[in-house]
């Protein structure tokens, strides 16, 4: 594989998803920081060289950038046991990753943003509108993983998959964005697990 460098903020779930895939397969990542709240993944140079969208997390392999962090978890993961082998349990891990970027990230993810990193004093008259709607979808978000994970230990099959590592990633902060995790006690023994497997490296 060639030379992995992450273009990421280090306060970004998404940018911790992709460090904790290539902590658990072993692959080493060079680590480029940008700060998000200072608008450095708008900058024309940003824009130009490493990603349109103006969003990190990248993924660089060599000279080609990889924007979206499941995708960037993908690629570094292929052949791995971190995907099912069988077509089915695949796209049933696609499941849970769209799962992740429509309905808990959007959700979750953004009232931690908005409320312990931006702070709820800088946040606009429309954000705070936003957020009862938040956290209800966030809610549901939770509910539904606790729901499943009642009755399975991963969200695939018997082991660890991707679609455990995105959602992992915004689910054991998910406090800082005021949701309750003693609500959901199999999330709580769930993510005891994620934290256990060898080579987990927590977020910074
Ligand atoms: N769907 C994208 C979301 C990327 C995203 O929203 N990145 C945020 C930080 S987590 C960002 O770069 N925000 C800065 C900005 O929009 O200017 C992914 O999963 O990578």
């Amino acid at each position: 594989m060639k030379t992995l460098t992450l273009h990421e903020d280090p306060c970004s779930g998404n940018c911790y998803k992709i460090r904790l895939t290539a902590a658990l397969l072993g692959k080493p990542l060079t680590r480029i920081a940008y700060d998000i709240l200072k608008g450095e993944t708008r900058t024309p140079a940003f824009l130009q060289n490493v990603n349109a969208n103006g969003r990190i997390p990248v993924l660089q392999a060599g000279d080609r950038f990889l924007p979206e962090s499941n995708a960037a978890c993908w690629y570094l993961a292929e052949g791995s046991a971190l995907i099912p082998g069988d077509a089915f349990g695949r796209a049933d891990m696609l499941r849970w990753m769209f799962f992740e970027q429509y309905n808990h990230e959007p959700n979750v993810a953004t009232l931690r943003f908005w409320l312990s990193i931006v702070g709820e004093a800088h946040l606009t008259a429309a954000q705070k509108e936003q957020i009862a709607g938040k956290r209800a979808g966030g809610e549901a978000a939770l509910a539904l993983m606790e729901e499943h994970l009642a009755g399975h230990g991963w969200f695939v099959g018997g082991s660890v998959t991707l679609a455990d590592i995105a959602l992992y990633a915004y689910t054991h902060v998910c406090e800082a964005g005021g949701f309750r995790l003693g609500d959901y006690p199999a999330v709580c023994r769930w993510l005891e697990r994620v934290s256990a497997l060898p080579g987990y490296v927590p977020m910074d």
